[in-house]
């Protein structure tokens, strides 16, 4: 019988992005602020679905590929922490309104498959350090990344000695 994986939808970031965004980390933060996130496994997630088995998984990647919809640009221009998830992330002042269609129709998506989804509304968000106990100072960031949008992704969240691994299952373009 297949195992079931535990999944999401998210956006990733150019590579450029990347590094630069993990620049800025190390500048930014002492160690031991929070446990750094992986340059590899930084993402945005639209949706959570949780432990979704194979037949699940397949419903729900046919209603991701129905979706028409413009690529967008998301401007990456504010950092905060949230002291009860315990993490220090980077976002953005204006959710663009393709971000939001997006992630309400995921999120949609999955609730009618019987994936439970948080009633809590959408925060867009990169988590950059986890397990950040206490308050740490969040200097503003260092310059606007304009992240240009044109598809998104199902992951599988891996955990294996240790350690976390995303791992692309699914892309899709934004196109109308
Ligand atoms: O995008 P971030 O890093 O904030 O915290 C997990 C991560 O979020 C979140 O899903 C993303 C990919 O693993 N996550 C893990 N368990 C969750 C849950 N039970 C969850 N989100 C909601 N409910």
């Amino acid at each position: 019988m297949s195992e079931s994986k535990q999944l999401f939808f998210a956006l990733s970031l150019p590579d450029e992005i990347q590094q630069q965004i993990i620049s800025w980390r190390a500048a930014s933060f002492a160690d031991g602020a929070g446990r750094p996130v992986a340059a590899a496994n930084l993402h945005l997630t639209l949706a959570f679905l949780g432990e979704v088995s194979p037949e699940k998984q397949r419903a729900l990647s046919a209603m991701a590929g129905r979706i028409r919809q413009p690529g967008f640009t998301l401007t990456l221009d504010d950092a905060g922490q949230w002291l009860r998830s315990r993490v220090v992330w980077l976002g953005t002042r204006q959710p663009p309104r393709g971000l939001l269609q997006l992630a309400n129709m995921l999120r949609a998506q999955a609730a009618r498959s019987g994936c439970y989804q948080s009633p809590r509304p959408f925060h867009p968000h990169i988590t950059l350090l986890r397990d950040a106990a206490s308050a740490v100072a969040i200097p503003p960031p260092g310059f606007r990344w304009s992240v240009p949008v044109s598809g998104f992704s199902l992951y599988q969240s891996h955990f294996a000695r240790g350690r976390t691994r995303y791992v692309q299952l699914e892309h899709w373009s934004l196109t109308e």
